[in-house]
């Protein structure tokens, strides 16, 4: 048996979108919020989430490997991704907690697949390799023009090896974003990170509430 088909209890929730669109920081609200209202919450991120994963990202975003291979780069999330996975979230949901993520495997769709041209039915068998085909239960986008997202992130002083990409290449993601969202429409729920962030945690919260009580 595969472990996906062991997810009897907790819900899974992904948090994506192109940088600067406030996920971590909606991530970090809606955990407290479920805490408030009595709920078991796992706030992760991808790559990390494991002493292991964290180790991968150090090498997968520091600015000076520019020499990475598209592919040792897709393999490298993969890989975090596993362990994490194996980890961190089975063991989670199973204990039947509530387990949100910034960023799983949309981001390698929207980032190698869209972003750096790897074939996406490639992306996807890699993907299955490292999850067993688990998917979160639900999923918030959080779409922005690329610009509002990239002038956010440099206010911040934040840079690492994939922000240093070209306007281009990021704006080749969000559109990526928006195609996976549309092929998944159950899935996905796409909010309007333009919004002020007080605006943008109330919509994060219908959604969410409308999933827990389904
Ligand atoms: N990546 C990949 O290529 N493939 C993969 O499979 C995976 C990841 C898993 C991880 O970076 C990088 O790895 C990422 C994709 C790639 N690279 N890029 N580009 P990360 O984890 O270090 O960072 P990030 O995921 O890109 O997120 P971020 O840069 O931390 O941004 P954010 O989480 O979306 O935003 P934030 O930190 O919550 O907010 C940014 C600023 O905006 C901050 O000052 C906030 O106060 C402000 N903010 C937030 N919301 C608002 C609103 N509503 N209005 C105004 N200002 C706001």
């Amino acid at each position: 048996m595969r472990e996906s088909q062991k997810l009897k209890k907790g819900i899974f929730i992904s948090f994506e979108g192109i940088e600067g669109t406030g996920k971590t920081t909606q991530a970090r609200l809606l955990s407290e919020r479920l805490v408030e209202k009595g709920y078991e919450v796992i706030l992760t991120q991808e790559p990390g989430g494991t002493v292991i994963g964290n180790r991968i990202r150090e090498i997968l975003l520091l600015p000076e490997h520019k020499e990475m291979s598209y592919m040792t780069e897709l393999l490298l999330y993969n890989a975090a991704r596993a362990q994490h996975l194996s980890e961190k979230i089975i063991p989670a949901l199973n204990e039947g907690k509530v387990v949100i993520t910034d960023r799983f495997t949309d981001s390698t769709v929207a980032y190698q697949g869209y972003g750096r041209g790897i074939d996406i039915s490639l992306v996807m068998s890699i993907d299955s390799i490292a999850t067993g085909g688990i998917k979160p239960h639900l999923t918030i986008l959080f779409d922005l023009d690329v610009e509002v997202g990239l002038k956010r992130n440099r206010g911040i002083n934040k840079v690492d090896r994939l922000e240093l990409e070209d306007i281009e290449f990021h704006k080749k993601v969000r559109e990526g974003y928006l195609k996976i969202a549309e092929a998944e429409p159950d899935r996905i729920k796409t909010v309007d990170t333009s919004l002020p962030l007080k605006d943008v945690s109330e919509n994060v919260w219908e959604i969410v509430r409308w999933r827990l009580e389904k």
